[in-house]
């Protein structure tokens, strides 16, 4: 009784005011978008009927911290809805007083003329990280191989690069076992490239004085691509600072498919993602629908041996395990307990930041989103890092954290290197006779055969090698 008349009441409200919600993908192209006195809010929802209220108002979750579907969400509104808020009684907090105040301050520091010109001492366009990478690959060949992985809707290459050290595979395999980092699905998650690009440097410049790099690169093989929606990123670099999705146009001024709603493990749940397509997690008419994600998971499956995966996000300093569209726990829980754990303890031993590690419960469903796919197709270790910070900038991160947001992920990503076990096929996190009982069969737990640690498609004598070595250790690190 008393719900629905508060939603009778919300409704007569929403009414008489005159909104367009922000972020409802009906902006205008080429008209750069402003959001003076805009307001990013944290809310404490006592119910779904506060949800509803914001989701309404706003039309920009910005994300959620912990505490699951009715717990924290940030949302950007406008200044004139926050009467709504208060004769609605929605308990909330300010997080953001002024979004354009921060944008304008993100300007004015990427233009300052005086500004050190370093790549990680400023944000980076399309172009710019273009050119960092073949300057990556001229600076260390023999480490660096530049690659395409397709094009993006509006014809941008999504570029990438393979890094490795010229130590070759064991066994006479073509390829090392292979991780993949990905970011900027999400167009105005800069850090997300920053980060990704500061972990690739930092494992070239650190190869020949820190061993723990040096047996990393020595043993795998690492797949970056810093700009996974090119096209969303050049807008959010013309006028469009706060883009998310793709730019897909729809119909009229209605664009963009979320892209990490895009993929096929999951797809297509409104429990995690949405079917309208002015929605901000607007899943697309189909899996796959979207030449991005067409081009990721084709790439990923050319991989003959891909073991881990991260991609990187902003913000709420998270470490995520699958699934994301389902809170059932997925095969191998052990393993990605002590993997994420393990690194949200090296980000705070390494710089002090705090991150949290879980699965959907401390965020919201996700469904067709890319960790989900690698995890549910390839069974690597994959994982989604939201990046730093946990609402006091949002998306809109002063570029003093760049360099300490990539060492968050350094630690986050040698901590999930580190930690794979390859030997404990039933992640249970101890490498004993039940993974020998499986390796002997060559049993196959996922898509890929887990036994065959080479990538070489044979279960045989180099596998059996570094299986023995796992064995003898008996637990995982
Ligand atoms: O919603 C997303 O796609 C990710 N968050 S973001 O704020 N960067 O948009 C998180 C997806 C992963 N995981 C779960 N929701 N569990
Ligand atoms: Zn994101």
């Amino acid at each position: 009784m008393r719900k629905s008349h508060t939603v009778v009441l919300l409704a007569g409200l929403l009414a008489s005011s005159a909104f367009g919600a922000p972020g409802d993908g009906a902006q205008a192209v080429g008209v750069p978008e402003r959001f003076d006195n805009q307001k990013v809010v944290r809310i404490t929802p006592r119910n779904i009927a506060d949800v509803h209220l914001l989701d309404q108002i706003s039309g920009d979750r910005w994300t959620c911290g912990p505490g699951g579907a009715n717990g924290e969400a940030d949302y950007r509104i406008k200044a004139s809805d926050l009467p709504l808020l208060n004769q609605a009684g929605v308990p909330y907090q300010i997080m953001i007083d002024n979004v354009q105040a921060l944008i304008d301050a993100e300007q004015a520091e990427l233009n300052d003329p005086f500004r050190d010109r370093a790549f990680f001492d400023a944000y980076q366009n399309y172009a710019s990280v273009s050119s960092y990478v073949n300057t990556l690959a001229s600076a260390y060949p023999g480490f660096v191989t530049r690659i395409s992985l397709g094009n993006s809707l509006e014809a941008r290459e999504i570029f990438g690069f393979r890094l490795t050290s010229p130590v070759p595979p064991i066994g006479g395999s073509p390829r090392k076992p292979v991780v993949f980092f990905n970011s900027l699905q999400h167009a105005r998650e800069w850090i997300g490239v920053m980060t990704n690009m500061y972990v690739a440097t930092q494992f070239l410049s650190q190869y020949n004085s820190n061993t723990t790099i040096k047996s990393l690169l020595d043993t795998y093989e690492f797949v970056f691509v810093p700009i996974s929606n090119p096209d969303g990123y050049n807008l959010t670099w013309n006028g469009q600072r706060l883009w998310r999705k793709n730019t897909r146009v729809i119909s009229g001024s209605v664009r963009g498919v979320d892209l990490n709603r895009n993929w096929s493990v999951g797809w297509g749940l409104s429990s995690g993602s949405a079917g309208s397509s002015t929605s901000e997690t607007y899943r697309g008419p189909s899996p796959f629908s979207e030449p991005e994600t067409q081009a990721l998971s084709n790439y990923a499956l050319s991989v003959p041996k891909l073991v881990a995966a991260i991609d990187f996000h902003s913000y709420s300093q998270l470490v995520l395990r699958p699934w994301t569209y389902q809170y059932t726990l997925p095969p191998g829980i052990a393993a990605f307990n002590r993997i994420g754990n393990s690194m949200v303890n090296a980000i705070a031993a390494g710089t002090g930041a705090s991150y949290e590690y879980g699965g959907p419960d401390i965020l919201y469903l996700a469904s067709g989103t890319a960790p989900d796919w690698f995890f549910g197709t390839t069974g690597a270790i994959s994982l989604t890092i939201e990046l730093r910070d946990t609402g006091q900038n949002g998306f809109v991160l002063p570029v003093s954290q760049i360099i300490p947001t990539g060492n968050d992920g350094l630690a986050g990503a040698i901590a999930l290197v580190s930690g794979l076990c390859r030997a404990d096929l039933n992640r249970d996190n101890v490498v004993d006779d039940a993974d020998f009982v499986l390796f002997a069969t060559a049993y196959d737990s996922f898509a890929t055969n887990a036994a065959d640690f080479t990538g070489d498609a044979l279960t045989d004598d180099s596998d059996f090698i570094i299986f023995a070595d796992g064995y003898d250790r008996l637990s995982c690190p």
